[in-house]
């Protein structure tokens, strides 16, 4: 950067090498997704398309029963139709082999709740691809959900005020709002905010591999997933869009590095807002804001999230990391296999927190982890009451303890010196918070503070690729290193050389 610019050209003298080398690096990057296996092949499409095809027909069936059970007339009858709309990561075109399907059921107005709870569900379980089956009715979002030819799909429901509902319905046409009950509303919010956000996207192929990208990357660093205080796949999928509207032309290689150079140094807790032509609220009506918030393409609602104290340095840490590596691109020693590296939470952490859940009936347990989940968040704000720090591990072991089914999970912990790592109360509170709307908990939880030299012999985190897919710790005694935490978000070699500045 310090060579002068030619006055004449008006070009950088390095500019073809910067070029070339831009172009090498993104199709190292495509390459590389590839190879991860994070592109699903086309028999997986195909499977997809079909588990929508199904849904759909399933749908029609159930709309005409349920007419019939009103008792409609028969012409009523006749031209009910009631649809499925694909939205979430497959709805952006986005998605890994190892993503769900998110499907939004949309009925017509006699089609209600317990219409689609009971008649429906009845309808899918008789079907024989159809597995898994259960029903998360008291969410923000109540939906089915079951697994169709081994694939998890989503099942929420919204019902509009009309007597039949299109193949294709625009969800963006004010039409159908009209009279529209709150959960249908809120059910449709993720159909709307993906067309918006494919609405606004200038080039949406370079939209989609830079997601792609951020979202491996957030998975293989740990901090994907909503759930746990950490970025979802419509957070990403906004912050990515942003990027796209900025940079519409921009190679893969250097959206990633523009990315990480954003969003690291942006200043939070100022809401990263897509260019929608929406004048900014001069009032917020928000009163609490998210520590990142980052709102909704045409509405003044920012998407929703449970990021906290913790999970918020660690994202910062991470972007921090990206940017420094990133950095790199033009040098010769650049790896893109160090950017996407598995977050190493067994050298990080000295102290765990284990989670572990178990019941003796193997269907009332996923339903009870699932809701223990929801929960998270809160037993995250406890554990910051007592630790500086509570960084949540994505992967759950299935385990086996005394004679019962039992889910674990492993946080990494960090306490200060004067911490007592006495967390009797936090389990008391966390048991009375989970008990407070789950009736009849069909187990027990517990938790623990381990060493890390007491966990299990190997642990493994999903990245959600197909090959490379899964990262696999084998936990030995010597990597039980701490890196202080001034150091995190330099690269490996900047860090010796800081530790080697500091001897
Ligand atoms: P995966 O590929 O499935 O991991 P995804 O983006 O499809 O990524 P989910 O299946 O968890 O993620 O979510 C599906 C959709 O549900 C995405 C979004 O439209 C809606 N949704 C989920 N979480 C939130 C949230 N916190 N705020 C607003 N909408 C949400
Ligand atoms: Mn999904
Ligand atoms: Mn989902």
């Amino acid at each position: 950067s310090l060579v002068p610019i030619d006055p004449v050209s008006g070009f950088h003298p390095n500019l073809t090498y910067l070029v070339q080398m831009e172009q090498k690096r993104s199709l190292s990057l495509h390459q590389y997704l590839e190879n991860e296996g994070l592109v699903p092949s086309k028999e997986e499409e195909l499977k997809r398309r079909n588990v929508i095809a199904k849904l759909k027909k399933i749908v029609l069936s159930w709309i005409k029963n349920v007419a019939w059970r009103h008792q409609l007339p028969k012409q009523q009858i006749r031209l009910a139709r009631a649809t499925i709309l694909a939205y979430g990561s497959y709805g952006l075109g986005v998605h890994g082999s190892e993503s769900d399907i998110d499907a939004l059921c949309v009925g017509p107005f006699f089609a209600t709740m317990e219409d689609f709870f009971d008649v429906l569900r009845d309808l899918l379980e008789k079907n024989r691809d159809i597995s898994e089956m259960h029903c998360v009715k008291d969410a923000k979002v109540p939906l089915m959900r079951f697994k169709f030819d081994g694939i998890s799909v989503d099942l929420p429901y919204a019902r509009l005020q009309v007597s039949s509902v299109p193949e294709y319905v625009n969800t963006l046409d004010p039409f159908f709002f009209w009279n529209i009950d709150e959960i249908s509303w809120k059910s449709l919010s993720g159909v709307r905010a993906n067309r918006c956000i494919l609405q606004l996207v200038p080039n949406l192929e370079n939209f989609r591999a830079l997601l792609r990208c951020v979202k491996f990357w957030a998975k293989t660093r740990g901090i994907y997933g909503n759930l746990r205080g950490f970025l979802g796949g419509v957070h990403l999928a906004i912050l990515a869009a942003l990027i796209s509207q900025r940079h519409p032309n921009a190679s893969l290689a250097s959206s990633v590095s523009i990315f990480f150079g954003t969003y690291a140094f942006w200043p939070w807790p100022t809401p990263v807002t897509l260019l929608d032509g929406m004048m900014p609220p001069t009032v917020d009506f928000n009163d609490i804001r998210p520590l990142m918030p980052i709102r909704l393409p045409h509405s003044h609602e920012y998407c929703h999230s449970n990021i906290t104290r913790s999970t918020f340095l660690r994202i910062r840490e991470e972007l921090l990391r990206g940017h420094a590596m990133s950095g790199d691109i033009f040098k010769s020693h650049f790896d893109w296999k160090n950017i996407f590296e598995p977050f190493p939470y067994f050298e990080r952490y000295a102290k765990f927190l284990k989670i572990s859940l178990s019941a003796l009936d193997h269907d009332k347990l996923r339903d009870w982890v699932g809701w223990v989940k929801s929960r998270f968040r809160t037993l995250i704000l406890k554990l910051e009451e007592v630790c500086s720090f509570c960084d949540p591990y994505p992967t759950e072991n299935d385990d086996f303890e005394v004679g019962k089914p039992t889910t674990v999970f492993y946080w990494g912990l960090e306490f200060r010196r004067s911490e007592s790592t006495d967390i009797k109360s936090i389990e008391e509170a966390f048991v009375k918070n989970l008990n407070n709307g789950y009736q009849d908990s069909p187990g027990t939880i517990k938790l623990a503070i381990l060493h890390g030299y007491e966990l299990p012999n190997s642990m493994q985190l999903n990245t959600g690729g197909r090959n490379g897919s899964k990262a696999y710790w084998e936990i030995s005694n010597s990597s039980r290193q701490r890196i202080p935490l001034y150091l995190r978000h330099l690269p490996q070699q900047s860090r010796d050389h800081v530790a080697a500045d500091k001897d």
